[in-house]
């Protein structure tokens, strides 16, 4: 078993709660499963309310050092922990792998994001600051940008390790501290870590309470003490916590799912496009809210794009994360059978699929990639989250066509445009409604640019400069200096 400077790996299973590695209450733990055989991975300390009552105390009574530290110790501090991820990004990567089934080639880059989000947002530390502002000659006027508080970050299972570093790096940047629900499908990784950084932190500004949506998640994100949550998930669970959080006015931004566009015009460079179509709805087996879900290939390029797609899906390997292939293991039996149910939806309503369709006939949950072509896009397959390697291919015949089918959905996360034509790619990223566009690459930007959605995807920022003022409030301090002076 791993060492770290408190302890081994395995107390990480437990609840980081003011500086300690603690058992749940109840002393009750629940098991994580290995997706790639179906078989329990490890045991996990269920967290519940009163686990999360010691949480916030712990987080209120550490709150006021946090804020009040000198921005360049706080800086330096958020550099260590960097620093702490990069000396262990084997143990991260492997860990985020077993957990979650993606290829260990992907958990690697997932553990240097998480570092790399810390290393960005220590930069940022000390120059969080306000603004001047004239006002007539008797008024000295300035703002500042405050911390929250005390914060609440619900993390998903599809990319723990990322959103773990996404979420409470900028958080504790800007001085406020933190109360991490990693996801019951996937708590590993984010566990890890916290257990590779918590020395570097002051008891109580980073504590992680692993457990349920329902048990430990809910009491989280309704309880009066918490000043900000930071979440990625489902819809309905974004609702739900939005009626929580209205509740007590707590500010929130919600980073929710996606049925993204991937639009490919005949001028576009097909071999960059079809390689970029299979790595946007295969990529973490298409288990990513900006996966490339719908393909919108126009008329003169459709059969011989659908052509090449299939023979690169076809050559993908399908295997253990572990053993790095091009896709791994769906993340979960729910997840497995929710993915089943829609391949049979889609069978349904479009005929059978070009390629795949199928589970493998293994332990584990893996499914083959699987392309449906003939999509319309009122389909139940081309509006509805998936969340698997799951294809569907809808034709155009125009611009304004694929413009308005690409905007016809839902949710408004990204949405991307294949061609070699400037304009054509600029009027796209104007009309269609989506908080980020590629324009010829999928998953294009980075850690550095905004990431959240319009419509039904959700709203706030993460990752940049906009995710500071997810984590702020802005005061301003006006003074009447008067018009009489000595
Ligand atoms: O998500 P949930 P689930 C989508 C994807 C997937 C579907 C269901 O389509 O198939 O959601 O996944 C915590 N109060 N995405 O059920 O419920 C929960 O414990 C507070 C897209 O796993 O949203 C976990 O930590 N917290 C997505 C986190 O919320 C609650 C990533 C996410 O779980 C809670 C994941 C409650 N009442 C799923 N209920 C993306 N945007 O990337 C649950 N949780």
């Amino acid at each position: 078993m791993t060492e770290y400077s408190q302890g081994s790996v395995a107390d990480a299973y437990d609840i980081l709660v003011d500086g300690e590695w603690v058992s749940a209450d109840s002393g009750e733990r629940f098991a994580v499963y290995d997706p790639s055989t179906g078989e329990e991975l490890t045991q996990v300390a269920r967290g519940r309310e009163t686990d999360i009552e010691h949480a916030i105390e712990a987080a209120v009574a550490a709150e006021d050092g946090w804020r009040r530290m000198a921005v360049d110790e706080r800086s330096q501090l958020l550099y260590e922990i960097a620093q702490a991820l990069r000396d262990h990004e084997d143990e991260l990567a492997e860990i985020e792998t077993l957990d979650t089934g993606k290829p260990l080639g992907t958990g690697r880059s997932h553990a240097q994001t998480c570092a790399r989000y810390f290393e960005y947002y220590a930069g940022i530390a000390d120059k969080v600051y306000g603004d001047s502002i004239p006002l007539s000659d008797e008024y000295v006027d300035f703002t500042v940008r405050e911390p929250l508080g005390v914060t609440a970050q619900v993390i998903p299972w599809n990319g723990p390790l990322s959103v773990f570093g996404r979420s409470v790096a900028p958080a504790l940047a800007t001085g406020n501290v933190c109360i991490v629900k990693p996801a019951e499908q996937a708590p590993l990784s984010p566990l890890v870590a916290a257990r590779v950084i918590d020395d570097h932190l002051p008891d109580g500004v980073l504590n992680v309470v692993p457990g349920f949506g329902t048990e430990a998640g809910a009491p989280l994100v309704e309880h009066d003490a918490v000043d900000g949550i930071g979440f990625t998930g489902s819809v309905p669970t974004g609702k739900a916590i939005a009626t929580a959080a209205a509740e007590n006015l707590t500010p929130h931004y919600l980073e929710l799912g996606g049925k993204s566009p991937n639009v490919v015009f005949p001028d576009a460079d097909l071999d960059n496009a079809v390689e970029n179509a299979v790595k946007g709805f295969t990529a973490v087996t298409g288990q990513v809210c900006s996966a490339g879900s719908r393909l919108l290939l126009h008329e003169d390029i459709h059969d011989e794009f659908l052509d090449r797609l299939v023979d690169e899906v076809d050559s993908l390997t399908v295997d253990s994360g572990i053993d790095d292939p091009d896709v791994g293991p769906l993340v979960s039996e729910e997840q497995f059978e929710k993915v089943q149910r829609y391949v049979e939806v889609g069978r349904k309503e479009a005929g059978e699929p070009v390629v795949g369709g199928s589970a493998l006939d293994r332990p584990g949950y893996f499914f083959e990639p699987t392309i449906f072509d003939g999509v319309d896009n009122d389909m139940r397959i081309a509006q509805e989250e998936i969340f698997g390697p799951v294809l569907s291919v809808i034709t155009f015949a125009d611009e304004q066509e694929a413009i308005e089918i690409a905007n016809d959905v839902d949710y408004g996360l990204v949405a991307g445009i294949f061609t070699e034509n400037v304009q054509r790619a600029l009027r796209f990223s104007k009309e269609v409604a989506a908080g980020q566009i590629y324009i010829n690459e999928w998953f294009a930007g980075g850690i550095e640019t905004p990431f959240g959605g319009y419509k039904d995807s959700g709203y706030g920022r993460e990752k940049g400069l906009e995710a500071i003022d997810e984590y702020t409030q802005v005061k301003n301090v006006c003074a009447n200096i008067g018009t009489d002076w000595p």
